[in-house]
């Protein structure tokens, strides 16, 4: 047996005796829905534009227009793709076990799709947008335009309900994973560099209240040195192989 694979069977072991499951997934666990991640070295969107540019709220007063039509270029890739094994595989892993939680990062919508529920999204979503004016709270679907569409509210320019650097992260979703992290047995980091705070602090929260940490990933994060469980692989082929593993344990009848 490869230490993978004896890895994937000692969580799977775990599984059944976990009272309270957080989930923090990151743009990773879209990668094999064919959505590129942010800082991959070959393939990261930031290895080709600077998220400075992007994805700030300078970078939108200065080029509504160019930050406008990245994100529309990433709305498109998101509706077109679909959820992978490792989306469908937490889905279904999700109602298998007492308690859990899914924090995201991503904005891609992906968990919903693939049926898991009680996701909270730390990052906003690709699929609203919202004034950009100060005090104005207008949101909406979003709207697959060439540019900004103008808010009927306050006549300032939408843009997309996403979380850019420099911005404060939506307080309760924020606040209750914090909680959440806080009380949990056993805390999945899958498909994230572990680099963007706040949301990095969410997994560090549930290692230092004691929680196991699992993180799943092809690469080594700031994060690994406190995971009692890494599983070095992609989450797509990870997640569907220990969803087997559990079924194989809870079938036969064997429980820690
Ligand atoms: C696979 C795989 C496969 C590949 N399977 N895995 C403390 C210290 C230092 C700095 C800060 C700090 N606290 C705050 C900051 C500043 C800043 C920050 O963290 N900067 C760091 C970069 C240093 N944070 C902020 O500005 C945040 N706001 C804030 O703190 O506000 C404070 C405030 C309070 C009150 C008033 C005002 C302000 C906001 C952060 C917003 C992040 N936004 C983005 C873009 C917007 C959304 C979008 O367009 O999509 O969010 S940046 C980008 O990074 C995106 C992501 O959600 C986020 C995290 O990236 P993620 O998901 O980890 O992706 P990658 O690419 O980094 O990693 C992918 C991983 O997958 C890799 O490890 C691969 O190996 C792996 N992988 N294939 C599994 N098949």
């Amino acid at each position: 047996m490869t230490n993978l694979s004896a890895t994937l069977q000692a969580l799977a072991a775990r599984l059944p005796a976990a009272r309270s499951v957080l989930v923090l997934t990151g743009a990773g666990i879209s990668a094999e829905s064919g959505l590129p991640t942010f800082r991959d070295a070959m393939s990261g969107m930031w290895s080709r534009f600077r998220p400075e540019d992007l994805a700030t709220p300078e970078a939108f007063r200065h080029q509504p227009e160019l930050v406008w039509r990245w994100y529309r270029w990433r709305r498109q890739l998101a509706a077109q793709a679909q959820p992978n094994p490792g989306h469908r595989a937490l889905a279904r892993l999700q109602p298998l076990l007492r308690e859990v939680l899914i924090v995201t990062q991503n904005v891609d919508g992906l968990h919903q799709r693939a049926g898991s529920r009680d996701v909270l999204e730390l990052h906003g979503s690709l699929l609203r947008d919202r004034c950009s004016g100060s005090g104005c709270t207008w949101v909406m679907a979003c709207r697959d335009v060439p540019e900004p569409p103008i808010c009927p509210v306050c006549g300032e320019k939408m843009r997309p309900a996403v979380i850019w650097f420099g911005e404060p992260l939506p307080e309760d979703a924020l606040l209750r994973a914090n909680e959440f992290a806080g009380q949990c047995d056993l805390c999945f980091s899958i498909g994230t560099s572990s680099q963007v705070y706040p949301a990095a602090e969410i997994a560090m929260i549930a290692a230092r209240a004691g929680a196991d940490i699992v993180e799943i990933n092809p690469s080594a994060t700031p994060l690994t040195p406190y995971a009692e469980f890494v599983i070095n692989g992609p989450s797509g082929e990870m997640l569907p192989d220990l969803l087997r593993h559990h079924e194989r344990i809870t079938q036969s009848g064997v429980t820690l």
